[in-house]
């Protein structure tokens, strides 16, 4: 049984995961699993892409190097842009964040993206690629859906999901 949740920050490259989780794991004390950074220092890869600057993930060396972090305990923020690799039984919330495209696209020019990944992120945002993902992953209702274009929606997100919290500590201890 675990005493604190595990949530799943999702979306596309560019819609607000770190800022969010950073700001999360400062105000809950969650601890902000960074998947990227992970599979980056551990290795859980078959080599980098030239092409999209970036690492072929290898899923069953990460799945193996999250072992070690103990995520079925919980008291984990998953960042990552995609979700549906880990157990249903390890997850109480999925947060899949939403961007305009005119705002991503800025956000992605601005990190000098190639124009090609540009433009398959900003398809994969217009098609619903990862909210498509979490829900077939995972119960409809833990599944949230949240806007990330301004500052002010990462404030009111985060007090979104601190109380979330609160009332998922409060169901559990009675
Ligand atoms: P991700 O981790 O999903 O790739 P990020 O948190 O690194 O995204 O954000 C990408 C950039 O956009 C970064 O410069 C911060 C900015 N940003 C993210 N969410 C925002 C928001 N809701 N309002 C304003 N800027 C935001």
């Amino acid at each position: 049984m675990r005493t604190s949740p595990n949530i799943i920050v999702t979306g596309t490259p560019g819609v607000g995961k770190t800022t969010h989780c950073e700001e999360i794991a400062r105000r809950t004390g969650l601890k902000h699993l960074a998947i990227n950074q992970i599979v980056k220092d551990r290795e859980c890869h078959d080599g980098w892409d030239e092409e999209y600057s970036s690492w072929i993930v290898n899923e069953d060396k990460l799945l193996d190097a999250l072992e070690d972090d103990t995520i079925p305990e919980g008291g984990y923020l998953i960042d990552w842009h995609a979700c549906d690799l880990f157990p249903e039984s390890w997850i109480d919330l999925v947060i899949v964040l939403r961007v305009d495209s005119s705002t991503l696209y800025d956000r992605l020019t601005e990190r000098k993206y190639s124009e090609k990944k540009l433009q398959e992120n900003l398809d994969s945002e217009i098609m619903e690629v990862l909210l498509s993902e979490a829900r077939e992953a995972y119960a409809e209702e833990i599944v949230v859906e949240l806007t990330s274009n301004t500052a002010d929606e990462v404030e009111s997100n985060v007090a979104r999901i601190e109380s979330w919290l609160e009332q998922w500590k409060k169901d559990r201890t009675g």
